[in-house]
């Protein structure tokens, strides 16, 4: 199986990295508008059809998929640029800035026939997969009652030196994934209530958001995401679990520490994932959800089976991002129908 990949920054080279490892997976195209990282990229990992123009690309063609590894703002001419040119997608999160280009977006490639995932990895986090499956197979009974929390102090910033810029930050670029969990773990959401707040000055947007979830199959959650946290130890990038269900009790604690109470039971476990070979502390965690994720895009292709993390499926998650916006802005609770 062939692909292309279009975005060669900050995060790309993971995704590079992962699809290399990827059986039967070649990636023979890149495109970047900035020609000294296009240029990095085709070195560092021997690819030799470069590109600054992502429609030269998709007319050469060549390739069955594309990754789209660029920021919001290029997602939605790229994706639907994909579906023209008849090839599967996966797009990067955010997958949109708003939800009419979501929707767009999902539209373009089923009107196209093509397969659409969103790169929503952190449900993939082999310690946060590992919490999904014990709730999905009732270990813990019904859940009722959950948190689900990202709090930081990690310069993001120095890597990622947009996410100083923008209007929103952190429910846009690392809530997302924290409230993506909460759908995973608990289902989907009937109202929310957020409340936000910019405690570094240097920046922009919020740093510090504050959620207040109901799920429609009855549990309650608190998403909490921060990068105003000082404290040690230091957990980047890991998302932290406390949740009760009706028959015990789950919590996913700092060092990957997965404990279970049910059933009179009261079992630790390591469930630290694995640095590859090509990762490095602290984000071999997200890193290894990028080998996970892509292997399951290119399992669903051969199997013809629909992605966890489809376009469809994220627009359930993009909802929570723009009601909890709405929620903080009016300072009141939204219902998810409003968005
Ligand atoms: P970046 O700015 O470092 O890289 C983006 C690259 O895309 C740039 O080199 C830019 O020149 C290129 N680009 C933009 N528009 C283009 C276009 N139309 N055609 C060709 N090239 C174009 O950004 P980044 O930090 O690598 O982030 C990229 C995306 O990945 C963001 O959406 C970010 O939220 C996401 N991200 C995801 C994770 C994750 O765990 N899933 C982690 C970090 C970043
Ligand atoms: O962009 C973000 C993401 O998706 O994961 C962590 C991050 O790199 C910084 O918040």
């Amino acid at each position: 199986m062939k692909g292309a990949l279009i975005g060669c920054g900050f995060f790309a080279r993971n995704q590079l990295h992962a699809w290399r490892d990827i059986d039967g997976v070649e990636i023979v195209a890149i495109c970047d508008r900035d020609e000294g990282r296009l240029g990095e990229a085709g070195d560092q990992f021997g690819i030799a059809r470069r590109y600054t123009d992502a429609n030269e690309m998709f007319a050469d063609g060549g390739f069955d998929f594309v990754d789209i590894a660029t920021t919001a703002p290029s997602h939605r001419p790229l994706v639907e640029a994909a579906a023209r040119a008849g090839v599967h997608i996966i797009c990067q999160k955010p997958f949109a800035e708003n939800m009419a280009d979501a929707r767009a977006m999902v539209e373009a490639a089923d009107a196209a026939g093509k397969v659409l995932m969103v790169h929503e990895n952190f449900r993939w986090q082999s310690a946060v997969r590992a919490a999904i499956d014990a709730l999905r197979q009732g270990v813990i009974g019904m859940p009722f009652f959950g948190r689900v929390s990202f709090r930081s102090g990690y310069d993001v910033y120095a890597g990622q030196p947009y996410l100083a810029e923008g209007k929103r930050f952190i429910i846009e670029d690392l809530g997302i994934h924290i409230l993506d969990i909460a759908r995973a773990l608990f289902g989907e959401v009937s109202t929310i209530t957020a409340s936000t707040k910019r405690v570094n000055p240097k920046i922009k947007g919020e740093d510090v958001a504050t959620m207040l979830l109901v799920h429609r199959g009855g549990a309650t959650s608190v998403v909490d995401c921060s990068y105003a946290t000082r404290r040690e130890p230091e957990t980047f990038p890991q998302t932290l679990l406390e949740i009760d269900g009706t028959g015990g009790t789950l919590r996913l604690d700092a060092d990957y520490r997965l404990t279970i109470q049910a059933a009179g039971e009261n079992e630790t476990r390591d469930v630290a994932p694995p640095v590859l070979s090509w990762a490095e502390r602290p984000w071999h965690n997200i890193q290894e959800s990028v080998a996970i994720i892509e292997q399951h895009f290119i399992d669903c292709l051969r199997e013809g089976r629909v992605p966890e993390t489809s376009g469809a499926d994220n627009l359930n998650t993009l909802a929570l991002v723009e009601a909890a916006y709405l929620s903080a802005a009016d300072g009141r609770t939204v219902r998810l129908e409003e968005v």
